[in-house]
């Protein structure tokens, strides 16, 4: 059994894969300092919390289960917790995910090899190989969780099965800081300027964003710009918020979404940002991609263990209504943020938060859907 990358798709698949006695072999195109360090996102949903805890990984702290959201000057507590009746989110940063799931995976001598880059995937229908430049890997199957642009893509798009893509209109620009106490939950400002987020990670660390017109340079941001954008966002809230100290990284997310139309191709499985890529709206991303490597896992342990091939034949069905019901989501919550232009536009929108801020049929969809609770779901973590 071969995997290709080690982010947290490929990683999970093959510590549940080696806990249950299926070897398996990850290659990884980067260091393992690279691997890391790599510092992204930072909200876990309630279900991925629950499935990494059952397999005996630490989770990272639980935040009180409330989002607010800032809407013309107006701060609107949404408890989500409450309206879905006790689900909540954590706060484990992806690297510290990353590094758990090495190390479990140095302790029965399978560490990934790392510099080892596939180069290409041949055979999927039969007997998949995974080619690296000093290396050909000749695999029963393989799961493909190599991020956005990989090998999988290449061969996916070869077939005939292209992504659907979408460029939004914004881009987002994205921000590490330390502030000077912890953030409990997210932050969303709508401001006529643009949106304005802040997002609790580690300690006091967080991570803030800040709506962009889309295909501007990076270089064009200077450190007093940020601080200055975000306070305005923020409006009268900004002072009630944590102090924002040190900057350590500014980047550009580049808003875009897709998602292939099939998760499976024979004997080669597609899991995380190589089958779907979301916009970080939501915080879904590297849930849905632990998701797709939890079912990936248990429907080759099925095949493995009891020569049952149901689930396998079912995973590129429900990998795919998955990604359909989280994009739709987080297309829902890249509607409400983005701020085209005009007062009218914010009440509006004011109306809509309102509207998921109480109990009742949007406040409890809401709620279930932002927690990840799994309602309506059906996968196995
Ligand atoms: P990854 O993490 O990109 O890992 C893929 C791995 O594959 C390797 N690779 C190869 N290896 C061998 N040969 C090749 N040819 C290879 N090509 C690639 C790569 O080096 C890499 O190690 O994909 P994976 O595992 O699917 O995980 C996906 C998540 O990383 C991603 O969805 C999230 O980070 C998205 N995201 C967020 N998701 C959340 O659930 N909650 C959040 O709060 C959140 N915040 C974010 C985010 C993404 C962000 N950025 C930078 C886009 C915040 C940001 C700013």
């Amino acid at each position: 059994m071969g995997i290709i990358g080690a982010g947290p798709a490929g990683l999970v698949a093959a510590h549940v894969l080696l806990r249950s006695g299926i070897d398996c072999c990850v290659v990884e195109r980067n260091t393992r300092e690279q691997v890391e360090q790599r510092a992204r996102a930072g909200l876990r949903e309630h279900r991925v919390a629950d499935y990494l805890r059952g397999h005996g990984l630490p989770c990272g702290r639980s935040t009180s289960g409330a989002a607010d959201f800032v809407c013309e000057d107006q701060r609107i507590r949404v408890s989500y917790r409450e309206l879905s009746g006790g689900f909540t989110r954590w706060v484990h940063p992806q690297q510290l995910l990353v590094r758990d799931l090495l190390t479990a995976l140095d302790t029965v001598d399978r560490s990934p090899r790392f510099g080892c880059a596939a180069l290409a995937i041949s055979a999927p229908l039969e007997r998949p190989v995974i080619e690296c430049a000093d290396l050909d890997l000749a695999c029963d199957f393989v799961l493909a969780c190599d991020g956005s642009g990989g090998p999988s893509a290449r061969l996916f798009a070869a077939a005939g099965l292209p992504p659907a893509t979408r460029r939004h209109r914004c881009d987002w620009l994205t921000v590490l800081a330390d502030v000077e106490r912890p953030v409990d939950g997210a932050v969303y400002a709508l401001h006529r300027d643009g949106f304005a987020g802040l997002m609790p990670r580690a300690g006091t660390t967080a991570r803030l964003y800040l709506q962009i017109p889309a295909g501007g340079p990076l270089e064009s941001w200077r450190e007093r710009d940020i601080r200055d954008r975000f306070a305005r966002r923020m409006g009268t809230t900004a002072p009630l918020l944590p102090a924002l100290r040190e900057i350590a990284e500014v980047g550009v997310v580049r808003m875009r979404s897709s998602s292939l139309p099939v998760a499976r191709l024979g004997k080669l499985l597609v899991a995380g940002d190589a089958a779907h890529l979301l916009t970080p709206t939501g915080a879904k991303g590297m849930n849905l991609a632990i998701a797709d490597a939890a079912d990936a896992a248990h429907s080759l342990i099925s095949w493995y263990h009891h020569g049952d091939p149901g689930d396998l034949a079912g995973y590129s069905a429900r990998r795919v209504e998955d990604a359909r019901l989280t994009q739709e989501f987080s297309g829902w919550m890249l509607d409400l943020l983005h701020v085209p232009s005009g007062p009218e536009v914010l009440s509006g929108k004011r109306e809509t938060i309102e509207s998921i801020a109480v109990p009742g049929p949007a406040g409890e969809a809401f709620a279930h859907r932002y927690a990840g609770s799994g309602a309506g779901a059906d996968n196995r973590v």
